[in-house]
């Protein structure tokens, strides 16, 4: 409420675009307050600059048209009371980032969603503190990249959130973070969606929430794939995906939440933890079709319930499935990895190794591996750092896929036809600028397409070097002993801009080196040569570095550029002074050579 009274106080005016000129001096259209009547934004004016919170009023579309970008200073935020419909495109997509030379997570605030229904489709979301955060009303979110957010979406309120066809990944902490008592249920629906590499869970449920994962991958989350930690009266239906090589568990529901889990034709493998781990007891789970394997603390562990039926379940450790409660654990007709009941009965842990516990049914089991369709996209993933490149190099693309496996690995670089890596090789960067664009994506063996196709934006090579203009100097003409003397040059650079600029000089015996300070009043570079005692012959050249390495050495043809420090008094005095003192050296002699005689 504080907030939005003093926004109210500072932007009186509704909706306002600040001149260019005024206050704002970048390129593109700064926007800032209230925005009270339906209003397009237009690749015309793109990129548009957040300055201070935009709020969407209730009843009001905000409009925002293929290829545009959104930049958000420190802190701001696309408050949405009203409806935004944000539709890209696959060759023009809307990116909403920050306005910043060095883009990092959490450099601006959030997209918060209070109205009643918003699509975003093509979207890319990046360095917010929350990507999307969700408080009210109906979303859905199609073809889209939530990466390199603190947390991805952040869900606090609403009724409904579908995500279809995209990516959150690389954000600090959780990819999907549902609030604790939430006011309503929310339904959760997401089909093709990666949850990967997350710095925290992937996603992290709690009450009233409703959960549909199907066709998904929740993979390599430095935490657990999916952490159910509050509340009861929740579903979580896992259909067809992949939730694999997390840091904790596969699944992992503690003592205070009540999960009842339908997890059907998905794999659940080589998480370091338990693939499921159910702490609390009381709701079922029900597994069927699936695969639970190559988990480092137990296939199943916890209170079951339910059934497990139809599934491979082996090699994980140091049990397959681990049974904590009196009641007896129905895991009748799954595949165990081996027919030899004695050994699989190893793989368990349950009446006959603590006669406190119901015993796991196992009988009759499967004698050779259920077997499922391939629904689960390869993932594709590159070696690029970010930062300049002085000569043309090469990107490696990486892909997987754990079912059916890759059949091949498509780019293309700045929109340029599509090749294939086993035909054209990894992606060559060749062309100068800061902002190359790979687009890549795999097809896997059944003929799942990674979709959306991955976009890395902000390739940067820069093979030339700076070039350095004469410099002049001041004093322009004679320099007199101990006088410093301001060498200025004009410095440019192509692509990556000038990063350093030296200058060295000598008086024939040692050389020193200066940094030269840009000055922008006059935008040339500049440094002090310290005075010389006269006579002295100063040498100078001067160095320039760009961002990417490319250096340049402007030493005047190898002959540098010189002067030479001249006597105490300037030849105007010192012409008169000469004859003075020779007319006097004569006079005295002549009076000495007098006084002798
Ligand atoms: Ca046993
Ligand atoms: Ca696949
Ligand atoms: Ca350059």
């Amino acid at each position: 409420m504080l907030l939005t009274s003093t926004l109210t106080l500072m932007f009186k005016v509704q909706h306002f675009a600040i001149s260019k000129a005024a206050d704002y001096s970048g390129s593109g259209t700064p926007v800032g307050g209230y925005i009270s009547e339906n209003t397009t934004w237009t690749l015309d004016g793109s990129p548009y600059i957040v300055i201070a919170d935009v709020i969407v009023e209730p009843d009001v579309h905000l409009t925002i048209d293929p290829g545009v970008s959104i930049k958000f200073k420190s802190g701001t935020s696309l408050i949405v009371d009203g409806y935004l419909v944000a539709k890209g495109n696959s060759t023009h997509t809307i990116e909403f980032t920050c306005d910043s030379a060095t883009p990092s997570p959490g450099n601006w605030n959030a997209i918060r969603f209070r109205g009643v229904r918003q699509f975003l489709d093509w979207t890319s979301i990046k360095f917010a503190s929350y990507g999307i955060s969700i408080e009210d009303g109906e979303i859905i979110i199609t073809n889209s990249l939530i990466v390199q957010n603190n947390i991805g979406v952040s869900i606090i309120g609403g009724s409904s959130v579908t995500i279809q066809n995209s990516a959150i990944s690389y954000n600090v902490g959780n990819g999907l973070y549902v609030k604790d008592w939430l006011p309503t249920t929310v339904m959760l629906n997401f089909e093709r969606v990666s949850i990967s590499y997350n710095g925290g869970p992937g996603v992290s449920m709690a009450m009233r929430c409703i959960a549909q994962i199907r066709k998904s991958a929740i993979i390599k989350n430095r935490g657990d794939g999916i952490y159910s930690y509050s509340g009861n009266f929740q579903h979580c239906y896992i259909l067809d995906s992949r939730i694999a090589e997390n840091s904790g568990h596969g699944l992992y529901q503690d003592e205070w939440s009540w999960t009842t889990w339908h997890i059907s034709g998905s794999s659940i493998v080589n998480n370091s933890g338990a693939g499921i781990y159910r702490e609390a007891d009381g709701y079922p789970i029900y597994v069927e079709n699936s695969s639970i394997k190559g988990n480092k603390n137990s296939g199943i562990m916890g209170h079951i319930g339910g059934y497990i039926h139809y599934s491979n379940i082996y090699a994980n450790a140091p049990y397959d499935i681990r049974n904590v409660e009196a009641n007896n654990v129905d895991a009748i007709n799954n595949w165990w990895g081996i027919t030899n009941e004695t050994l699989i009965r190893e793989q368990i842990y349950d009446y006959y190794d603590d006669y406190n516990l119901g015993k796991v049914l196992f009988k009759p089991f499967l004698t050779t591996p259920a077997e499922f369709p391939d629904y689960i996209l390869p993932m594709t993933s590159h070696d690029y750092d970010g930062l300049w490149r002085n000569t043309d190099f090469t990107i490696t693309l990486t892909a997987t896929d754990h079912e059916s496996g890759v059949a091949e690995t498509y780019y293309r670089i700045n929109n340029g036809p599509i090749k294939a890596v086993s035909i054209d090789g990894q992606p060559r960067i060749n062309t100068e600028g800061a902002n190359n664009i790979l687009e890549y994506w795999s097809v896997d063996n059944v003929g799942n397409e990674e979709l959306p196709h991955k976009i890395l934006t902000g390739i940067k090579l820069d093979k030339t070097a700076p070039t350095i203009d004469v410099p002049s100097r001041i004093p322009e003409g004679d320099v007199e002993p101990d006088q410093e003397v301001r060498v200025s040059v004009n410095v440019s650079d192509f692509v990556s801009e000038v990063r350093n600029v030296m200058l060295y000089y000598t008086n024939d015996t040692i050389w020193h080196s200066v940094p030269m300070a840009f000055n922008a009043t006059s935008m040339l570079w500049e440094a002090i040569i310290h005075g010389h005692m006269e006579a002295t012959q100063v040498k100078y050249r001067i160095e320039a570095y760009d961002n990417a390495e490319n250096m340049v050495v402007e030493d005047n043809a190898g002959q540098y550029y010189t002067y030479t420090v001249i006597p105490e008094f300037p030849t105007a005095l010192i012409l008169p002074l000469f004859v003075f003192l020779s007319m006097l050296a004569v006079v005295i002699v002549k009076k000495f050579k007098l006084s002798k005689e």
